[in-house]
């Protein structure tokens, strides 16, 4: 017999019968909870293992039945989303692969730490091996590249070969997705490789043992200079989109913020709660284009040039713990400091910095910015509470309105989910979100994301209110009827409250913008962007044994949310829907509240 293979002396032992045993106890080893699963006929190995780790009291993720993958993908992405910590899929094949669909842009842009696998075609000769070519199918299933179909999106891909170490590829492909700049990562599992045997047990080194990279910190001269240049700043600001990603950047920008008086923006593609948008320096700065300084936090696109772009005597500090937005292609900002590290690492050391640096006349010109922005956040938030009530007004129903009494019903920290589109300004204005990770965007372009988010953010989360707010036409790109059967199958309802325009934006507002004088416009034809009637989403609701109710009138908006959150927290998903004005009737009421 040969000598059993030396390995590292911190690498542990786990039980293990076959390969695919050694893939989920990595797995959950690395801090992967769920694995959302699609069935395919390659892949019964991983549940296989995970019945048999179970049995064994092994380590495994729990194994989620998920009925589509789109949904599947989306979920592990709002599972991490709220976690911070991977979530993992498993689906069929090439197949399986590209109907995750856009939910694999969503995950790269997001960005997301997820491992997203697949099985592949088996293609060893049938009976020469465990796990070899038994059915007609497995012949048309076996693409030239099967990594090449997320390629653009994933930091990493790997198909598992036999000279691999099972756990170890887990353990490495986690600690990749994990690391700052954190993404997801995509494997191929073959049948054949998944059945190889053990033995009884394997070693590898889990994905900490190996390391997560921990955030730089920046040049401590970069820090002192960006200290400088917002303490001697006269109209300053802090421009931020995806920073809350990390919850504890939000606590760092806010002792930044209130030692200098800096106003903080969330901007134009904000996809997490980054500063609490009750605070009085909240949404109180310039325009970028005023702005003397600018510190900006992981925001590809704070303004669009030329129009808003900062003045050329402005100093811009960018931070980014990807490079110079490598993974963005074509870039034209400018700036005279790019730190790439994380918000919160930048927040403190410029803090640190700018401590020993203030003098007491900054301190006394900073109060007095203090006071201005002060009176500007009362100012605004009347504003804002003016426009809520007056749309109660207005019938037909004002989607604004549907935005203001949702932000009444919220507990302060329900987590709200805005896939809502053109009407997320009103949930914005209104969500009152001040609590870090509470409000999340996709932070991708893709539709579709919401249902399956909003089942993984409330699986992941079962002790808070998830609450989704969507487009009609959004929440159709992301097949919700399996998302809301898997939020009733595994009692973790959400409330989706859907802004029922029966139109796309894109196809309506959009095709208007593009041609204002065109042929369409003249013409009133909006084909391609209006869907009226839309399909009856109480009855969707109730099509998977959840709650449904669509409302027209402002009077009924307030009532029926209560209602849908008392159905969500009895366990049922709930749907209330609010019948709105088609957005080519919208434009004719024109711009108001
Ligand atoms: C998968 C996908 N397909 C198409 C688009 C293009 N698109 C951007 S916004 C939009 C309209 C979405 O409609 P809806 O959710 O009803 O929101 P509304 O425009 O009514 O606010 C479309 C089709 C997209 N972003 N993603
Ligand atoms: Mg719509």
């Amino acid at each position: 017999m040969s000598e059993p293979v030396r390995v590292d002396s911190r690498w542990k032992e786990y039980g293990a019968d076959e390969w695919s045993d050694a893939l989920v106890a990595a797995m959950k080893l690395g801090g992967v909870e769920h694995l959302f699963f699609v069935s395919g006929s390659e892949i019964a190995f991983w549940q296989e293992s995970v019945a048999r780790a179970q049995q064994r009291g092994w380590p495994a993720p729990r194994l989620v039945t998920v009925l589509h993958e789109g949904v599947a993908l989306n979920a592990a992405l709002g599972s991490a989303m709220v976690t911070n910590q991977p979530a993992a899929t498993a689906v069929h094949v090439d197949v399986g692969t590209l109907n995750y669909g856009g939910a694999i842009h969503t995950a790269w842009r997001g960005p997301y730490p997820v491992l997203i696998t697949a099985g592949t075609a088996p293609r060893a000769y049938p009976g020469s091996m465990a796990g070899a070519r038994n059915s007609g199918v497995q012949w048309v299933q076996e693409p030239r590249d099967q990594g090449e179909i997320v390629r653009q999106y994933t930091k990493a891909d790997h198909r598992l070969e036999h000279q691999d170490n099972p756990g170890l590829i887990i353990s490495r492909l986690l600690q990749l997705a994990m690391s700052e700049p954190k993404g997801p990562v995509y494997l191929t599992v073959p049948r054949e490789t998944a059945m190889l045997k053990l033995g009884g047990k394997t070693s590898f080194p889990t994905r900490d043992e190996l390391g997560i990279a921990r955030a730089a910190w920046p040049d401590p001269a970069d820090a002192r200079k960006a200290a400088q240049w917002l303490i001697a700043a006269r109209n300053p600001c802090i421009c931020a989109a995806k920073s809350g990603r990390n919850p504890d950047s939000v606590e760092a920008l806010v002792l930044l913020a209130e030692l200098l008086a800096l106003p903080v923006m969330d901007t134009y593609r904000a996809d997490r709660m980054n500063f609490p948008n009750t605070h009085p320096l909240f949404g109180t700065g310039p325009e970028s284009q005023d702005a003397d300084v600018l510190l900006i936090l992981e925001e590809p696109v704070p303004f669009i040039p030329p129009k808003e772009s900062p003045s050329a005597d402005a100093k811009i500090i960018w931070v980014d713990p990807d490079p110079v937005l490598s993974r963005y292609k074509t870039i034209e900002h400018c700036a005279d400091l790019w730190l790439p590290v994380t918000p919160a690492a930048a927040a403190r050391a410029i803090y640190e910095a700018a401590t020993g640096l203030l003098t007491k006349s900054d301190i006394s010109r900073i109060a007095e910015r203090r006071a201005r922005l002060e009176a500007r956040k009362r100012e605004l938030q009347a504003e804002s509470e003016k426009a809520g009530n007056a749309a109660g007004a207005r019938r037909p129903l004002h989607p604004r309105w549907v935005a203001y009494q949702l932000g009444k019903v919220l507990e302060p920290d329900a987590i709200v989910i805005d896939d809502a589109l053109s009407n997320s300004g009103y949930i914005i204005d209104h969500h009152g979100r001040s609590q870090p990770g509470t409000y999340f965007a996709s932070g991708g372009s893709s539709g579709g994301f919401g249902a399956g988010a909003a089942f993984g953010a409330k699986l992941a989360r079962p002790d808070r209110d998830v609450v989704l707010a969507t487009g009609d036409g959004y929440l159709m790109f992301g097949t919700p009827l399996p998302a809301l059967w898997c939020s009733s199958h595994y009692k973790a309802p959400f409330l989706t409250v859907v802004f029922v325009n029966r139109s796309y934006s894109t196809g309506t507002r959009g095709l208007k913008a593009t041609y204002p004088q065109g042929a369409a416009v003249g013409a009133e034809n909006y084909d391609g962007g209006v869907f009226d009637p839309p399909p009856d989403f109480a009855k969707l609701a109730e099509a998977a044994n959840g709650y449904g109710e669509i409302v027209k009138e402002p009077d009924e908006v307030g009532p029926a949310l209560k209602r849908g959150l008392e159905q969500v927290h009895r366990g049922s998903p709930a749907i209330i829907g609010a019948y709105l004005p088609t957005l080519v009737e919208e434009m004719k009421f024109g711009k108001g509240l």
